[in-house]
This record gives structure tokens, C-alpha cells and sequence, in this order.
């Protein structure tokens, strides 16, 4: 199987996951895109969706799903996305698509999180992903400072020659070579650091159910 036939696969598994009539919370990435598009396949039965990017509002908006604001929304019965890297917790490094804020905001407010991914995202140790991290423009460079003392090499997001922008108009610094043997901790070293917006650690409220794409079938993990 290739690996978006492996995507494929997890994100048609996530549709046992939605409940009739509800507002959906939907992710980003290659593997939200597959989900997004089995979603438009039974978008009857539900009632919409709240959305972590842009892009994925604009994919739902296209399939013809209505897209809510959260701030509309009180609860969401699941949010369902991909990630970076998984581990046997459920923790997860997130934000290889930039959308790592609005993905944690929404991933928030739902009861269960279901992380679709094609097998290779699980790891024992998370980190061999460098780690997103959103931060506020002009506090880069101390921020980058403060993440180099937690042990990480510190690197601004580039795109087309300039720091790529997230749809909430910040940077993102991605850390390399960190061994997260605690990411709980980590998750929270990261949040305490001011002009930090979202650390793409996903531990303190990681996946309830993870999907993985495997070439034997979906595996769940719970
Ligand atoms: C989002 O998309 C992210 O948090 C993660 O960075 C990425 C995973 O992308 P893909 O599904 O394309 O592998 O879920």
C-alpha cells in the first residue's frame, strides 16, 4: 500500500468515530484532507464542522459542509486529525503544517481527539520531528535563546525566502534534536516561556484514540 492509500484507509476508519447531528472538530494536513473527504461522503448526517486552518475551512466550504465558528460552538463530541509523530501515550508532536494553535484551541474543546496517521508517525521517544513552536515575531530571537537552553537547536521557518507566516500572523521556530523522554514537562517549560503562543507538544491533552495506517490494516490504539 502507498502511504496515502494508508492514509486513506485511517481517515475512512475515523468516520465511525463521528456522531450523527454533531458538529465535527476537523484537523490539517495530507491525512485531514482524506478525512475531510470522506466526511463530504456523509455530510448529511451531520451538522457541520469547526476547522483548525484556513485551508482545511476552504476544503469543508468546497465539499459543501457549513463550517461554524468555535466561538459558536460550546462543545464538539470529536476532533479528528493527524500528526507529526505519536507516541504509545497518545502524546504527539503536531505543527509540521503550521496549524499547530488553532489545532490545539479546537483539540481543546472536544471530548474525544482521534489522531489519523499512516503507521511510520509512531515512535518511542518523541522528537526526532523537530518540534514546532509558534511564537510572537519580535520575541524570535530571545524565544530561540530559551529553547536552545532546554537543549534543542532552534530554527526559524522559512518559506520562499522569508519566515513563513501561520494564519494567526506569527513564526514558527522548529526545534531539532530533542529526546522528549517527558512531555508533559516539556509541554509546559515550553508554555511558560514568554512569547511562546503554542508549542506543538500535544501531551497535556494528546489523542484518546489513535488510528494508524498499517500494511495489515488500521490499528487502534487507545
Ligand atoms: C497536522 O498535519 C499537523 O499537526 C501535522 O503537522 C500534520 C500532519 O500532516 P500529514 O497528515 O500531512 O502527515 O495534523
Amino acid at each position: 500500500m502507498t502511504q496515502d492509500e494508508l492514509k486513506q484507509a485511517v481517515a475512512r476508519a475515523a468516520i465511525s468515530h463521528v456522531v450523527d447531528g454533531d458538529i465535527v472538530g476537523v484537523g490539517t494536513g495530507s491525512t485531514a484532507n482524506f478525512f475531510i473527504d470522506e466526511l463530504a461522503l456523509i455530510k448529511h448526517r451531520i451538522k457541520g464542522a469547526v476547522a483548525s486552518s484556513e485551508g482545511t475551512a476552504e476544503r469543508l466550504a468546497a465539499h459543501g459542509i457549513e463550517v461554524f465558528d468555535l466561538n459558536e460552538v460550546t462543545s464538539l463530541s470529536v476532533y479528528i486529525d493527524g500528526a507529526d509523530e505519536i507516541d504509545a501515550t497518545g502524546a504527539m508532536i503536531k505543527g509540521g503544517g503550521a496549524a499547530l494553535t488553532r489545532e490545539k484551541i479546537v483539540a481543546s474543546v472536544a471530548t474525544k481527539f482521534v489522531c489519523i496517521a499512516d503507521g511510520s508517525k509512531l515512535v518511542e521517544v518523541l522528537g526526532a520531528f523537530a518540534l514546532p513552536v509558534e511564537v510572537i515575531p519580535m520575541a524570535r530571537t530571545v524565544v530561540a535563546q530559551h529553547l536552545a537552553a532546554l537543549g534543542g537547536t532552534p530554527r526559524l521557518r522559512v518559506r520562499d525566502g522569508r519566515a513563513l507566516l501561520t494564519d494567526n500572523g506569527n513564526v514558527i521556530i522548529d526545534v531539532a534534536g530533542l529526546k522528549i523522554t517527558d512531555p508533559l514537562a516539556l509541554e509546559a517549560a515550553i508554555n511558560a516561556i514568554v512569547g511562546v503562543v503554542t508549542v506543538g507538544l500535544f501531551a497535556q491533552r494528546g489523542a484518546d484514540v489513535a488510528l494508524l495506517g498499517t500494511a495489515d490494516g488500521v490499528r487502534t490504539l487507545t
